[in-house]
């Protein structure tokens, strides 16, 4: 963290420090986090097939930003980003994460939520984890007992999590590190590598199935789907697809409930992580057929639920004023993402990805711009804005936000654009950095630089371009949105600006 860059709580403008007697308290701060929901997605950010309120509320109540960045364009490096303050592509191992990988984010590790709790927060994370559980080689964790280390070596008080997705086992939720539901007498195995003998798989026993494949997804069979991995044993703990929602979301609200600061004497702190809207879709009965597009839609609709569900709670216990909310996504969209779900042909007009190219996987815009919506009564003046904001300053704004100090070392990436997400400023971050696999792009003012590569330029199974070129590529976003016509042949000083700047971000991560 750049600490010239930190402005302590009572260097900010008196509404946003809780300097005067007026001002408010440091807030509460709620993350909820979607799961491939695109920057079209939702209703305030112009999607029509798919109506949400709540989601819609938010924004109007809050700030809605449409320059707004995760750092990769899959799940676990964009969480690995947001919740560390650095980079996820300064590490090998932050790709999509296996459900039996040790934790990514390493117990030694300063944290969003380390940060928090040291600044006196109650902290909680509930939902999609993916980031990995125990140390050492995969599968090793004590999947029976205490898995560990966990949230709570990195800074979660609480919480209750699914290992990975919602498509790989294990099928199970995990309450403070601890399978939930278990039956001593029918242990659980999970395997990456070897199936277990006598347990039937998508691949084999297609007839099991309620929801099939349409790549991949073809191992352990849980609710009549078939996933990524294998797992044998358990069958109590295992989850029921239809219910993920109203589970976590329960589960969301009672963290609230029981860490309210009127209970507690401390603010609290939540990183809700929906399952909505990642694959398999099976959305809750209330939900399926409520939309025209099928389980995608379907999902859209209930993921807007859990937003409402979320929202209520703070107004019913009065906390609404002095709450911090942020909505956003941890990559942009995907239609079919290996089920055989309608998505496709279920389609219609809506986009996904909006006006954007690509989408999750992509280096192209839509795999990393997504959503992203700030609600803070006691402090946001509603509005939309068009400040480029990147994930990766969660850290450095909650930092200055409770004036808590980083550790050196910590959040290496992450600046303090506390005054942006608030729209007290209009200082935009200076650069953006996207990650899509081993691609990297940089945005600065009107110019998006992606370093070539030998990736695949198309995905035939997802039917998303992503990006990839063998030479350089060089948009111009205001004239170009859609990233569809190639200057780099015609501006190589722009292209050797832009690269220079993206090895001094290597190179160095304390450079603005
Ligand atoms: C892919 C999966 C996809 C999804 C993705 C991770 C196959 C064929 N595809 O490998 O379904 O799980 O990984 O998504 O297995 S993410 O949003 O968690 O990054
Ligand atoms: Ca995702």
């Amino acid at each position: 963290m750049n600490q010239k860059l930190i402005l302590p709580l009572c260097f900010l403008p008196p509404l946003v420090a809780g300097c005067t007697e007026k001002s408010p308290e440091r807030p509460n701060v709620v993350i909820i986090y979607a799961d491939d929901i695109g920057f079209g997605d939702l209703q305030c950010y112009g999607a029509n097939a798919v109506k949400t309120p709540n989601v819609n509320r938010l924004a109007k109540e809050g700030i809605r930003f449409v320059n707004a960045y995760a750092c990769a364009s899959t799940c676990t490096p964009s969480r690995y980003g947001l919740l560390t303050g650095e980079y996820p592509w300064r590490r090998k191992d932050t790709g999509v994460a296996r459900g039996d990988a040790p934790m990514v984010i390493r117990k030694e590790q300063y944290t969003v939520a380390s940060l928090l709790r040291d600044a006196g927060y109650s902290t909680g994370v509930v939902g999609k984890w993916h980031l990995g559980l125990g140390e050492g080689d995969f599968n090793s964790q004590d999947w029976n007992g205490l898995i560990t280390p966990g949230p709570k070596d990195i800074g979660f008080d609480y919480s209750y999590i699914m290992a990975a997705t919602g498509d790989r086992t294990p099928c199970v939720f995990i309450e403070n590190q601890q399978i939930v539901g278990l039956d001593p007498n029918d242990p659980i195995a999970v395997s990456y590598t070897d199936s277990f003998p006598g347990e039937p798989l998508g691949r084999s026993h297609p007839e099991l199935l309620k929801m099939h494949p349409s790549h991949g997804h073809d191992m352990a069979i849980v609710n009549g789907i078939s996933r990524i991995g294998y797992m044998k044993g358990g069958k109590s703990a295992w989850w029921t697809d239809e219910n993920i929602a109203d589970s976590i979301t329960g589960k969301a609200v009672r963290f609230i409930e029981n860490n309210s600061p009127e209970k507690t004497g401390k603010p609290f702190f939540l990183y809700f992580g929906t399952q909505d809207i990642h694959v398999p879709r099976v959305p809750h009965p209330r939900f399926a057929g409520s939309t025209t597009m099928g389980p995608r839609g379907d999902a859209i609709a209930e993921f807007d639920w859990s937003v409402g569900q979320i929202l209520e709670t703070l107004d019913r216990l009065g906390l609404a004023e002095n709450t911090l909310v942020i909505l956003s996504s941890d990559n942009g969209p995907v239609v079919d993402d290996g089920y055989k779900d309608q998505a496709v042909e279920k389609l219609g007009d809506h986009k996904p990805s909006g006006p954007l190219r690509g989408g999750k996987y992509s280096a192209f815009e839509a795999g990393t711009r997504v959503p992203f919506v700030v609600r803070w009564p006691a402090s946001v003046k509603p509005g939309t804005s068009k400040a480029l904001l990147s994930q990766i300053d969660l850290f450095g704004s909650v930092a200055a936000l409770t004036g808590q100090p980083i550790p050196e070392n910590a959040a290496p990436d992450s600046f303090n654009s506390l005054p942006v997400w608030l729209g007290k400023s209009s200082d935009n971050r200076s650069y953006i950095v996207e990650g899509s696999g081993g691609t990297l792009s940089l945005i600065i003012g009107d110019w998006k630089y992606i370093t070539p590569g030998k990736g695949a330029r198309y995905n035939p199974q997802v039917n998303i371009e992503l990006g990839n070129d063998s030479v350089p590529q060089l948009y111009n976003l205001p004239e170009d949105i859609r990233e569809s016509m190639n200057l780099a042949g015609q501006k190589p000083e722009t292209v050797d600006m832009l690269k220079q700047k993206l090895n001094t971000i290597r190179e160095s991560a304390k450079t603005r």
